[in-house]
């Protein structure tokens, strides 16, 4: 009992990290979360304005996956900069920061809401680009599943702190899970976008999806919870910059285009968006 009594006498409360973050000598941290909430509430307002006139029931669902993505993140972030989605964790023995102390309590600064809500942004990402692609609800979902069991092996391997061996052995089966959403990528649906007519937009939104996604386990490897040779500060921001990338870059490249051409999508699934009959 007098172990367990220790142990929670060292968990941060969420206004604790608040403090710690808002209070004075972290404005660049802050700023990272802050930031990301703006670009979020522009995102959704963009959508709505682009989306404005689209008829196609196909375009307009692939709009609405679109502006989940961007609620999810506003949420992200907000949990963020409340202080209520970060946490101080102590690293295990033959971790770099090992023995760290951060606001006065052993262990690191650690953004642990970034891999909860990767868990419900990234579904939304792939939906977006498998309809895109015009691929089938199996693939589709195949993808969904293994974002979602990487996300939560990120966030496994973040709060692992038994032994140095198990966060890397966590991170090993996120990167597997990885790859079998980068092969239906590059494999499946490239092949499938040329079909349904959407290769052009395909072509960008891959590049931008697969490059930007890469960057996401490198700053995990190199960043305080991997091999800590980036500070929380330089992570939080290379996480911060590659959302850009992978969700409102990617979301406005899309929405631009299928306001602009709402009949691009020629072939594959419909996804039940019309009905028959009518
Ligand atoms: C982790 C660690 C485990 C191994 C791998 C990872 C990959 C994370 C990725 C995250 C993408 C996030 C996006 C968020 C947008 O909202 C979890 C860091 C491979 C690819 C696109």
């Amino acid at each position: 009992f007098r172990a367990q009594n220790a142990v929670l006498q060292n968990v941060a409360t969420d206004r604790e990290l608040f403090e710690y973050v808002f209070g004075g000598d972290n404005t660049l941290l802050a700023l990272s979360f802050v930031v990301n909430i703006a670009l979020a509430g522009i995102t959704i307002l963009g959508i709505a304005y682009l989306g404005r006139n689209l008829t196609d029931p196909r375009s307009k669902a692939i709009a609405m996956t679109l502006m989940l993505i961007s609620v999810v993140s506003i949420s992200s972030y907000s949990g963020l900069t409340s202080g209520l989605t970060l946490g101080i964790v102590e690293m295990p023995p033959g971790h770099p920061a090992a023995g760290a102390t951060t606001a006065g309590q052993d262990g690191v600064l650690t953004m642990w809401g970034r891999y909860l809500t990767w868990t419900f942004s990234t579904p939304f990402i792939l939906i977006a680009l498998g309809m895109i692609a015009g691929s089938n609800w199996t693939k589709i979902l195949t993808a969904c599943a293994f974002t979602i069991a990487m996300c939560v092996t990120g966030l496994a391997a973040a709060l692992t702190t038994s032994s140095l061996v198990l966060r890397w052995w966590w991170f090993v089966l996120g990167t597997i899970f990885f790859f079998v959403i980068v092969y239906i990528i590059l494999v499946d649906w490239t092949a499938e976008a040329s079909v349904t007519g959407t290769a052009d937009l395909f072509r960008t939104l891959k590049l931008l999806t697969v490059v930007g996604w890469f960057g996401y386990p490198i700053l995990w490897a190199l960043g305080v919870e991997g091999f800590a040779i980036l500070d929380v500060v330089v992570t939080s921001w290379g996480y911060s910059i590659l959302d850009m990338i992978t969700k409102y870059a990617v979301t406005f490249v899309a929405m631009l285009y299928i306001a602009d051409e709402p009949d691009v999508i020629t072939g594959g699934a419909d996804y039940g968006t019309s009905m028959p009959g009518l």
